[in-house]
């Protein structure tokens, strides 16, 4: 039984450096140098070559680097004998709630247009908006939208938050389902992304949602690019319906050298960077995993490949 990494846009040294140490004996190799594709029974992949599984006749166990499995699901090689699992890292849900507690107090305090007014030299003080008057909304309310949404209400804003399925979180009003978005926009002052990429969530933030969050509206996108119609997002901005964005993810990465977003004084963009797996943090859960696909355990962080997450 073998581990392979199969990751072309990471450097796997930390990652076996990370599982080795908790178990030297785990027979780990790296692809392309992965040898006799039989002896594969776990991979731990990110940004895998499209098709690649079908090489490896023996693999039973797909474990994603990441939370988010939209781009490994898309993978039409991923048959029915092999399980897909991902990582659910507390370093990376905190990291998560450090980004969009600085996104939203960097927009609520203003700090766009003092930096403005500073490259003008202008001493303009404006009216300090309090944090418990503005109502944030988180899109997806799973291991890191429910984090988040607590966080938010630890620092005092009022906080929305819509799932699929309804579900109870202290101090947070919950929306579900279809039915439930639009009174879930109307309330969102700041609205947070952070749902998976699925075919129901793809193009999720368009004219007709981004149109039902109140005038003068705040979005952050840290789930994926593609949850956003970029076009409408800059259409909204431009007719000053949205104050502003936050972006981290995009539908193409990197973000190419003439795309708007670069450029637009409304939009704050970041390279993918609001949380990123820890190997050291993870490593025990995919040793863990490992090892019960070893005695034919349940696995830990199954992804339902149906629903898309
Ligand atoms: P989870 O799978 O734990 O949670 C997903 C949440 O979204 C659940 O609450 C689920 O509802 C809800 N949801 C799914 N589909 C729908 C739908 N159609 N309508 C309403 N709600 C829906 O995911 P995580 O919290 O772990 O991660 C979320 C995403 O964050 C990842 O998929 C990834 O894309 C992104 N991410 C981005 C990073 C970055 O650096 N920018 C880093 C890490 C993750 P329910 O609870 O009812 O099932
Ligand atoms: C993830 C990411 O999904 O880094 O983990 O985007």
């Amino acid at each position: 039984m073998t581990l392979s990494l199969i990751c072309p846009t990471k450097d796997p040294a930390l990652w076996v450096a990370a599982i080795q140490a908790i178990d030297p004996k785990i027979d780990l190799r790296v692809w392309p140098d992965d040898g006799d594709k039989a002896d594969v029974t776990f991979a731990l992949v990110w940004a895998q070559p499209q098709g690649i599984f079908s090489q490896y006749p023996n693999l039973k166990v797909i474990s994603s680097m990441g939370a988010g499995v939209d781009n490994l699901l898309q993978d039409g090689s991923i048959s029915a004998q092999m399980t897909v699992v991902r990582m659910v890292d507390p370093r990376l849900v905190s990291q998560m709630g450090d980004y969009v507690l600085a996104a939203t107090l960097n927009h609520v305090r203003q700090f766009p247009d003092y930096a403005q007014h500073q490259q003008q030299q202008q001493w303009q003080p404006l009216p300090p908006p309090n944090v418990d008057d503005v109502t944030v909304g988180v899109m997806g309310l799973g291991q890191i939208g429910s984090t988040v949404a607590t966080r938010l209400v630890q620092v005092g804003f009022q906080v929305v938050g819509w799932s699929r399925r309804p579900k109870s979180i202290a101090n947070v009003q919950v929306f579900a389902g279809q039915q439930q978005l639009s009174d879930f926009l109307a309330a969102s002052e700041i609205l947070v992304c952070l749902l998976p990429l699925t075919a129901e969530t793809e193009n999720i933030l368009n004219t007709e949602t981004l149109a039902q969050l109140p005038k003068g509206a705040y979005v952050i996108n840290v789930a994926r690019g593609h949850h956003l119609v970029e076009g409408e997002l800059l259409s909204l901005l431009n007719k000053n319906h949205l104050s502003g964005a936050c972006l981290d993810v995009f539908r193409q990465e990197p973000l190419a050298q003439d795309h708007p977003f670069w450029s637009h004084p409304k939009i704050t963009i970041t390279p993918h960077i609001a949380s990123l797996t820890h190997p050291v943090s993870v490593a025990p859960q995919i040793v863990e995993n490992y090892r019960r696909m070893q005695q034919k355990q349940p696995l830990l962080n199954q992804v339902d490949i149906r629903r898309g997450y």
